[in-house]
This record gives C-alpha cells, structure tokens and sequence, in this order.
C-alpha cells in the first residue's frame, strides 16, 4: 500500500479562480511531461472541428467551436496522455510487481506512457513481453474454460468510445453474460436510476443553448473550477448577463466565489475576475435531501399563500395538471413534514432555505445541476427525485433556459450507457440485439461493480478484463477489493498507462497498451475516427492528431475485436472487418438503437448531433406515461445515526473527494491550489469547533477508522488536520487515499453506489512515530 511520504505547506488561496495560476500550471504540466514538438499542436485541437474530444470531463463544448477551449485540467489530461516518458519492457524487466508496490499512485503515474502488451510472470514477480495474439489466446482459455459466462466481469472506464464500447458488449452478450460493472455504478448511477422512474430517462434535459437563457442556476455538490472547468466559463456568462447563481455545498469552493477567465484576454491583462455565485449555502453533508424538501414544502406554502391573496399560482398548474401525477400525495407529504426535522437534516436553518425557495420562484427559467455531493450517498435517489419534483412543481422541465443537469464525470460515460454498457439492460433493448446479430443474450441481469467485488471474495468470479479505469483504487474497501482480484485467475486490463490494478492483480495477468483518443488511429490504411456522447447528449466524432506513445500500441476497438475473435469466432460476427473500418460498427448501432439514424453522415456535421431525450420534449416514457412526483420521508436509521448511538458527536461523517491536480485515481501533481493545500495529500479538512470538541489542534496528524457493523477494521494512517470552513460533524480528505475507509456494504439504496460522501469516522491522534515522519 501507499506510504505517506509528503512535506508539503497550507496556505489559503486569496485569487479568482483559473486566471494567471492556471496558465502557470499548464506551463509546469506541459514542461514535467517533456511534451514536445508536434504533440503540442494537440492541445490547440481540443475540441475543434477537426480536432479530438477532451478526454479530461463529459462537459460539451460549443458545437466544437473554432477558438480554442482553454481549460487547465483538459491540458492536463492531454499533457500526461502526449507525455514522452515511457514504461518499456526494460523498465518491466528492473522492477519487480512487489517493489512497485512500494511506489506511490503518484510515482506510478509518471512513470509514462506503456509501450509494449505484457503477461506477468510469477517465478520472477515480474512482467514480460509477450506477442499480442498471444494475449488474446490467453484469455479466449480463461474465457472458455469457466464453467459459466457469469464468472467473468467485464469493467468499463467511461473514456472508451462508443464503437469500442458497443463492439465489447455485444462480444460480451455473445460469450454469455450481462456482468458490466462500470464506473458508473461508483458516479452518477443515482441519477441514471432516479430519474427514469420520474422523468422516464436517465439523462439530463438540458444543451448548452439553455444556459444562454436561464435565469436562476442551483449548482449542488460539484467543484467545476477544478472538475469542469469549461463550465466556469458558461457560468461566467451566466453572470454577467444577470443570472442568480446558487451554490449548495458544504464547502464554498472558489471557482463557484471567482472566476478569471483565460479566455478573455481583457479579464486577464486587467486582473480582474467575475463573481459567479451570489448565494451560498452549506447543507452538511447528506443534507441535500431535506434541504430540496424543505424548498419544496416552503414553495407549497407560497402557492397557499398566493391563492389566499388572489395572486398568480406559484405552482404550474396547468403543466402539472397536463403533463404530472402524484403532487397530491407529495404536497400532503410536505405539509406534513416538521421545519425543525428539515432544518436538523439538512443543517441549514428555515430562514436560510426559505431564502433558497424564495429564488428559486422568483426564477422563471432554472436550471439544477448536480454532482457527486449529489450521488455518492445512502439516499441518492430519493434526493435525485426530491430535484425532480422541485422543477416539476414549477415546470422547469422541457422548456427553453430550464432543467435537469446532471454533470457527468468521464468523457464518454454517457455515451458506454447508451450503447449497452449496462449490467441491467432493458428487455427490448436485448431484443433488438440478438435480432440484429442473430443470438440469443442473456435476460438475467448482470452484476454491478460493488456486486463483482463481493463475486471475487465468495469465489464465484474468476476472470476480470477491464477497458480502461483503475479498479483497484476507483473501488471501496481497498483491502479487501485487493484479496478480491488477487483471487482471480485471471485479470487484464485495456490501458494507457500503468496503475496500480495492473500490480493488484490474478494467477495470469495481462496489461494491453492502448492509443489514447489524441493519437491518429489508422486502421485498414484509414484514420480513423471515434464517436463519444458529452453530458447534454450531443454526439460528435473525434480523431486523434498526435504520433502514437508506441508503434505497438493497438486501438481499444482493435483490442476488444481482437478478444471476441479469438475468444467467439467469427461465425455471427466479423470482428476484425469492423476492427478495420469503425464505421462499420456505427451502422450496427443504428440498428440496434434508436436516435442513430443516419449516424455516419450526421457526424460530418460540424458539432454531430443531439441524441434525443425524450423528457426534454415533454415526452414522458415512465410506466404511468407522466411524469412522476415521489414521496419519500426523512430516514431516520441511518449509519451515521447509528454510529453516533455508539460512540457519541466525536463520529465525524467523512466525505472523499478530490484534489485539483488529481483525475480520479490518475495523481498528476500534489497540490489542491484552490483549497490552499500544497504539496501533499494525506489532509483532512475540520471544523475548527470540531477540532476543538475532539481536543486536537490544527497541524497535527490523525488517524481515521470507520464505525461499521460487520467487525471489519477500516483504517486510513496519517493524516494532517487543516481547519476549514466546513459545517459541523463533516470532515473531507481526498479519494483514493481513504477508500479503505468506505465498507463495501456502504451503498445508496436502490443505486448500490458506494457513499463516498458520507463516511462514519472515528480520528485517533498518530503514534508519535508516524506522526514525526
Ligand atoms: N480535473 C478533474 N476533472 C474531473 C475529475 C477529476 O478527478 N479531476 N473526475 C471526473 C469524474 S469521473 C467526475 S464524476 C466528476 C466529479 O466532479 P464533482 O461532481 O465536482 O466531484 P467531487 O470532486 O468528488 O466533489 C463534489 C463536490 O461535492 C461537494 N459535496 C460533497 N458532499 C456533498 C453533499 O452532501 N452535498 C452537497 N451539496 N455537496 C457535497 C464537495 O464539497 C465537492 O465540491 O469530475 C470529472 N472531471
Ligand atoms: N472514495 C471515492 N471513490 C470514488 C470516487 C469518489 O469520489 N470517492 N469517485 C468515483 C467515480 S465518480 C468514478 S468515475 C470512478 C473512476 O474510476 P475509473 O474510471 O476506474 O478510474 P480512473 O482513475 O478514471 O482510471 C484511470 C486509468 O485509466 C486508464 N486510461 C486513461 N485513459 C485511457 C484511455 O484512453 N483508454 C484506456 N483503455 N485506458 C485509459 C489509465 O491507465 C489510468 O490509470 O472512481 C470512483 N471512486
Ligand atoms: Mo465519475
């Protein structure tokens, strides 16, 4: 495991965010990895015309418009990809597995990009060459020699295109099973849940246009400055044309306070910056949920109030009366539910979420986005609905400037979950499938990511192949999600550079080197193009602009033909020819799926096309044909809860999240500038009255084990307390360090998504030792 290691510094940051300090970086970012040459013209093709699709987030671009998007974190996500560091079979052939455990994620991370496909080799610890059709026969046995399809698990990153993506589910429901855990299950699985059952899709209802005529925008449990920074520059609009910006979170992160955008020249040659949120509140954390209720209840009592005075409807009474069931029952329900129970919920006072309903009637067009600080909890989907009913309640669904935004994460998570990367795929959509390519696929549904963990502990999953992602680190419960792959025969993973699952690993291991989405793809003599869908459901093609890390690098999809093929044959399927030509592969999906009509020509146009969301025309596809108002009480018996019973106000709930220079598992740099911390990243932010009542000071180190029921010890070492403006009982520190924090019975109900928000923690001060290293 990682060992702390770090001498860093805490100073609060005083600046707008971006601005000058994100130029500075991407300078730093782009020396540290040496990118040279032609690999810096790359960057300027982010997300133009001709250009590639960022790889960094799924926030869309302007219909790929001509000047170019600056972004830190995009830069950064193509700097490490266009880095000229290499992992070589030499490097390989000097390191055993076991001393590479020694380094951190960090070091790993820099080591570069991989070169050459690698088989692991247990007489030596260490990995070794070996030819690609090799590799690929090596897992057509595993795959044929399991007794059942359902003892594989097949993981998916959401950075996989969708023709890679759709080639690799239909090998999978081929070979027999519906196992596809994918990073989703950890992300925004609370949505693509929640929401079918009110709005009858899983996606959100907005474009890029509606953010030019909102005007009121409530952005919950997001960091754009730091996770998607292209928004910032549609908030920045937002702004200054007037908009209400609200931002609800535990902490007031400073992208959401200041802005300097580094595509205005004038903003920056002045030093000057835009005030992007005028209003912050601070729910703690798990407080969403009765916070929007309380909104809700509040905008009840207003609609009351405006049909005793004579006054226009607060509700949209003719949208609900059209297009809505259940308000009833729901607005009983509010008026039921105690202020007091709202306000100790949500920790945020009644006069502070009266304030909140207060601008959210006065917007006539809103737009509700939402994040992790959404999503990663117990009641997920009861808060994603609670969302739902409070746009519905003023029709701020399917109109111009109004609706729902849930922020994606990956680039192309959206876009795997629409081609058939999904464990629980709807019944109609297997038909189509095996009608297309004549088979019969498997009706049981599949298992998620928390369920392929606990398979691998009771035995029943033995092979693991993984496209893309890091699922030794991304999961919950390190420890025991190490036990979990180390008991497979088998693990392999489609990838770009080296990680620690490729360490954490089965009996066989294989590690197949990737081209990442900025390197030309030619396949059968032709560049090839990918396509990718962004969080507002616009479909565009991208093409790779740099030289490839390797001449032995394949393309994802040439990597997953390759497996089908040896593992399947071609009797249903030509594999390689689709392999050769993508284009091939968006024909199937046109037929396999609806809205891709004409899909090869639609995506010549500049920008592609918006995929259709039903419920953004009104158009509900839920089981009642409406759409739906849900009632759901405060829950009372919560872990949380129930660990205070135990131990008393010294449980802290803990919430994981990450720095500025992290993506998910990949560690680029050591800092958290916005947040002030520099330099390291075992910190944990405290209330400074919290720090108090716990009898500790700022500056020291603690450590940190989780109140849980199942007699499992949860430890994370190490950790530096820095005072922070968050609310009381809540403490934050960064993801992957504490996920051996997170029980992997520790799930949103009905979306089974690990709470990495919402943590029971206990801090214990450091024994001396550790504490002086
Ligand atoms: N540079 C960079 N970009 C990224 C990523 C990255 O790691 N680095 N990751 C990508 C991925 S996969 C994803 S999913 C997104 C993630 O982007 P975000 O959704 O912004 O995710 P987090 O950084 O985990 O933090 C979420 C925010 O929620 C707040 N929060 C925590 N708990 C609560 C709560 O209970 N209520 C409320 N209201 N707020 C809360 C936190 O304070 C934090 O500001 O970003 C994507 N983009
Ligand atoms: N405690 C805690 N845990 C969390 C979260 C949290 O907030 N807190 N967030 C969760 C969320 S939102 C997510 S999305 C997951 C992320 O889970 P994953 O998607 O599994 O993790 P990443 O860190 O994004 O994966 C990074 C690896 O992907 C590989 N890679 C990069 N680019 C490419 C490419 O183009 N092709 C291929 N094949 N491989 C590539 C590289 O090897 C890199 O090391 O983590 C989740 N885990
Ligand atoms: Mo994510």
């Amino acid at each position: 495991m990682e060992k702390p290691k770090e001498k860093g510094r805490i100073e609060p940051y005083h600046h707008p965010a971006a601005g000058w300090g994100a130029l500075k970086y991407v300078a730093i970012n782009l020396i540290k990895e040496k990118v040279s040459g032609g690999n810096y013209r790359a960057l300027f093709k982010q997300n133009q015309p001709d250009g590639f699709d960022c790889p960094g987030c799924a926030w869309p671009d302007r219909q790929h418009a001509s000047t170019f998007e600056f972004c830190e974190n995009g830069v950064k996500a193509v700097a490490a990809e266009a880095t000229t560091k290499r992992v070589t079979p030499a490097f390989f052939a000097e390191h055993t597995v076991e001393e590479l455990m020694q380094q951190t994620d960090y070091e790993l991370e820099q080591h570069g990009r991989l070169t050459d496909p690698m088989v692991y080799d247990s007489l030596t610890d260490k990995y070794k060459p070996i030819a690609w059709d090799d590799a690929y026969r090596l897992i057509a046995t595993h795959l044929n020699q399991l007794d059942n399809p359902d003892q594989a698990a097949f993981y998916t990153s959401g950075r996989a295109s969708n023709e890679a993506a759709f080639l690799y589910q239909l090998f999978v429901r081929m070979y027999g099973t519906n196992n596809f855990p994918d990073c989703s299950n950890m992300c925004h699985e609370a949505t693509s849940r929640g929401l079918p059952t009110t709005v009858g899709i899983g996606k959100g209802t907005v474009t890029l246009d509606d953010f030019e005529h909102a005007d009121t925008l409530l952005i919950f449990g997001q960091n754009p400055a730091t996770n998607h920074p292209r928004m910032l520059g549609e908030l920045r609009e937002c702004a200054k044309r007037g908009a209400t910006i609200v931002s609800i979170n535990p902490l007031r992160e400073r992208g959401l306070e200041r802005f300097s955008s580094p595509q205005h020249p004038l903003e920056m040659l002045t030093m000057s910056s835009t005030k992007i949120a005028s209003t912050f509140i601070q729910p703690r954390l798990g407080g969403d949920f009765a916070l929007i209720k309380g909104v809700a209840k509040r905008v009840v009592e207003l609609d009351d109030e405006s049909i005793e005075r004579g006054e226009e409807r607060i509700l949209d009474v003719e949208f609900i009366k059209e297009h809505t069931l259940g308000l009833e029952a729901f607005a009983a329900d509010l008026r039921a539910e105690s202020w007091l129970a709202l306000e100790e919920e949500s920790g945020v006072s009644r006069e502070e979420i009266e304030n909140l309903a207060r601008i959210y009637v006065n917007g006539k067009r809103v737009i509700v986005t939402w994040g992790m600080g959404i999503t990663q909890h117990k009641h997920s989907v009861p808060t994603v609905h609670m969302l739902s009913n409070l746009m519905l309640m003023r029709g701020n669904i399917g109109r111009e400037g109004a609706g729902l935004c849930p922020v994606r994460g990956h680039s192309n998570v959206q876009g795997n979950r629409t081609v058939g990367i999904e464990e629980k795929p709807s019944q109609a959509f297997l038909d189509r499938l095996g009608n297309v390519f004549g088979f019969e696929p498997p009706r049981e549904h599949g298992l998620d990511v928390v369920e392929t963990i606990e398979h691998m502990l009771e035995g029943h999953v033995k092979v693991f192949l993984g496209l893309g992602g890091n699922f030794a680190m991304a999961t919950p419960d390190t420890p025991r999600t190490f036990d979990a792959l180390r008991s497979c025969n088998l693990t392999m993973h489609i990838t770009t550079k080296l990680n620690r699952s490729h360490l954490v690993h089965g009996r066989d291991a294989l590690i197949l080197p990737t081209l990442g989405r900025t390197e030309i793809d030619i396949q059968g003599g032709v560049s090839q193009g990918i396509t990718v869908e962004d969080s507002m459901s616009m479909v565009h093609i991208s093409y790779g602009m740099s030289i490839p890390a390797s001449k032995n690098l394949m393309s994802e999809t040439a990597i997953v033909a390759n497996i089908a093929h040896a593992t399947l044959g071609d009797d249903k399927v030509d594999w390689l020819e689709r392999a050769r030509n993508y284009a091939l592969i968006r024909d199937d999906i046109e037929q396999v799926l609806d809205g891709f009509e004409n899909y090869n020509e639609r995506i010549k146009h500049p920008g592609g096309f918006h995929l259709r969301v039903a419920s953004r025309e009104r158009d509900w596809q839920t089981a009642t044909g409406k759409a739906n108002f849900m009632v759901h009480k405060i829950e009372t018996d919560t872990p949380i809860r129930r660990a205070k019973a135990l131990h008393g106000e010294r449980v802290m709930t803990l919430m994981t999240t990450r720095s500025h220079d992290q993506y998910n598992t990949t560690i680029y740099a050591l800092d958290d500038r916005y947040r002030g911390v520099f330099g390291q990243r075992r910190v944990v932010f405290v209330n400074p009255a919290d720090l108090d009542m716990l009898g500790f000071k700022a500056g020291e180190r603690v450590d940190m084990t989780t109140v849980w029921d199942d007699g499992i010890d949860r430890r994370a070492d190490s950790f530096l307390l820095v005072e922070y403006d968050i609310p009381r009982g809540c403490i934050g520190a960064y993801y992957p360090e504490t996920n051996p924090l997170v029980p992997l019975s520790s799930v949103g109900d009905v979306c089974n998504t690990p709470t990495s928000k919402s943590i029971p923690v206990l801090l214990h001060r450091c024994a001396p030792s550790v504490a002086a290293a």
